[in-house]
């Protein structure tokens, strides 16, 4: 199913920039964030995306603005690659007020419908249906967007899997899934967990297609979140995507990672999507050596003008206790 290179579908060449600053600024963001949480800065949870940057950035610049993103709990550099502002993401962690979830979700569960971005969810596979259910409201009201559903390896092996997929089927429904198969789940490989290695065959029983890229790839990403996407944009129905990734660091921040030898993790380091992306652009002279610097200052300031930015915020008021817990459906 992986295409040759030059087969692809290629973004333009100032969009290939962006998705290097985006694949630049989520690493920025999520390598801060170890340091302020062991200071105190921020609590509860906090599942880091580092390594796996290709695959979000890689779907976020193969959809449209208007086009819905769902994740599970390892979302903050979804949510920054669907466009959100790093400070407002930065003091979500510090839990804020200024935070994207006003300082109420923390790292699990970021959302913002103005993106359409609808989460950050913790119970692991528990959001597929909720991409089923926007897909099916876009279809009801003869919409054309899409939704694109982000869920890990481990979320393959629950029965909600199933579930989403047979109706997502029956209905067809425009959803893309995405799984980042980053090889485990906490610290079980996917070889101990799944009946099946090959998790992309596990859409064949529904009849709706499994594709699988290499997910350090951002391009190759792209590349088939597009077609999918048009596919679902075209009334054809779904398409499951398995995304072959890597996380570089531990499940959360409080993972030893005791599991993982050290050669594994060197042979993944040096599939790096940022600095092989970067090699790229050079070797395809699409950028030079002083745009990419330019792009990683500019990137790394950013950062730090969000952590000022989360520092300074004020917590959430006492009276906003009982708001944002439910909302109720409006018409
Ligand atoms: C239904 C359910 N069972 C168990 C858990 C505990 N749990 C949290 S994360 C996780 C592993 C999930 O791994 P995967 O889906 O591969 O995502 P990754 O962390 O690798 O991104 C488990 C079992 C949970 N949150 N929800
Ligand atoms: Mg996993």
């Amino acid at each position: 199913m992986i295409k040759e290179k030059n087969e692809r579908s290629l973004p333009e060449p100032r969009e290939l920039l962006e998705i290097y600053r985006d694949m630049f600024r989520i690493r920025e963001f999520e390598e801060s964030c170890p340091k302020l949480y062991s200071e105190g800065k921020m609590g509860g949870f906090l599942h880091l995306y580092s390594g796996q940057e290709a695959v979000g950035v890689g779907v976020a610049h193969a959809i449209n603005e208007s086009d819905y993103m769902v994740s599970a709990y390892r979302e903050h550099g979804l949510i920054l690659a669907k466009g959100a502002r790093p400070d407002k993401v930065m003091a979500e962690l510090f839990g804020k007020a200024t935070g994207v979830s006003r300082g109420k979700g923390g790292s699990m569960h970021m959302f913002d419908p103005d993106l359409r971005f609808m989460g950050g969810y913790g119970i692991v596979g528990g959001h597929l249906p909720l991409a089923v259910g926007i897909g099916y409201a876009i279809q009801y009201r003869e919409d054309d967007e899409v939704v694109v559903c982000l869920f890990g390896d481990g979320a393959t092996n629950q029965g909600v899997f199933h579930e989403a997929m047979n109706m997502a089927a029956l209905y067809q429904v425009p959803v893309v899934f995405v799984c980042e198969n980053n090889g485990y789940g906490i610290g079980t490989s996917v070889t101990r967990a799944s009946a099946v290695e090959e998790l992309y065959k596990k859409s064949c029983a529904y009849e709706t297609p499994g594709v699988r890229v290499d997910g350090m790839d951002v391009l190759a990403v792209y590349d088939a979140v597009r077609q999918a996407v048009h596919k679902a944009r075209g009334g054809k129905g779904p398409t499951y995507i398995e995304a072959i990734t890597y996380r570089f660091r531990g499940h959360s921040i409080s993972d030893p990672g005791t599991y993982r030898s050290e050669q594994e993790k060197k042979i993944w380091q040096e599939r790096d999507p940022i600095p092989n992306f970067a090699e790229w652009l050079l070797a395809q002279e699409q950028a030079r050596p002083e745009d990419l610097r330019l792009i990683e200052e500019q990137e790394k300031q950013l950062i730090r003008q969000a952590i000022e930015f989360a520092e300074k915020s004020p917590e959430p008021d006492l009276d906003q206790l009982w708001t944002d817990v439910y909302v109720e459906s409006r018409g």
